[in-house]
């Protein structure tokens, strides 16, 4: 039963605790795969968050720009599959946030470490904007800016912690964001880093 925090923004509090063991597993089992790295920006920037995906595309970033692409630059593989659990998790979730077929093909998976920060964006590389965005948040804590829709929007602050799902669509959807800091400390299962899972529709 989700908590609208803002409109098109669902919050299912601690939807995902339950699973976090599971996930940690299936997320060993991807990273064997396709390990985190550092993508590039296409302006020759090294990221400072550790990113991966699984699933039919996976989000990529080099000098040629952002985009979703079907084979791993890394192995030069096909991504790891989506385990079926997390599509089911995305999908029960979007469903309870009023988003009856959401159907991810691509799940970008994002790694933090305390002195990790992710400056304000927008996510517009995927082809149609109609379907939501689910994230998963696991481990440490993370203090979440959500801005507007212009760049220069006053920004609200959203203490993401473990388990915690959201679903952005609709008038959301195109809003800037990004993580200003990771609290510190030690997850049981996650140990001292934040995991983001972020189930999109890509093509
Ligand atoms: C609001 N990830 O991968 S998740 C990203 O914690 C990204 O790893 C952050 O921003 C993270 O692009 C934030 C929450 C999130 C994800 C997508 C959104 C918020 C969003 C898309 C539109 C608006
Ligand atoms: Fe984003």
């Amino acid at each position: 039963q989700p908590e609208e925090i803002e409109p098109g923004v669902a919050l299912l509090r601690g939807a995902a605790s339950h699973l976090a063991s599971d996930i940690h597993q299936q997320l060993g089992a991807i990273l064997n795969i396709s390990p985190f790295r550092h993508m590039f920006t296409p302006g020759g920037r090294r990221m400072a968050v550790a990113t991966t995906s699984c699933g039919p595309y996976g989000w990529i970033s080099d000098q040629k720009g952002y985009r979703y692409h079907s084979v791993d630059p890394l192995t030069e593989q096909p991504w790891p599959a989506m385990p079926v659990s997390w599509i089911h998790l995305a999908h029960e979730s979007a469903l309870l946030a009023g988003f009856p077929d959401f159907q991810p093909d691509s799940c970008l998976i994002n790694r933090y470490q305390t002195d990790t920060q992710l400056s304000l964006h927008q996510d517009k590389d995927e082809r149609d904007f109609k379907h939501p965005i689910v994230s998963v948040s696991l481990g440490l804590s993370a203090q979440f800016l959500l801005g507007g829709m212009r760049r220069e929007d006053a920004t609200i602050k959203i203490l993401l912690m473990h388990g915690d799902v959201l679903v952005w669509g609709n008038q959301s959807r195109l809003r800037f964001h990004g993580i200003s800091r990771i609290q510190a400390g030690y997850h049981p299962v996650l140990g001292d880093c934040r995991i983001n899972l972020t189930f999109r529709c890509a093509n």
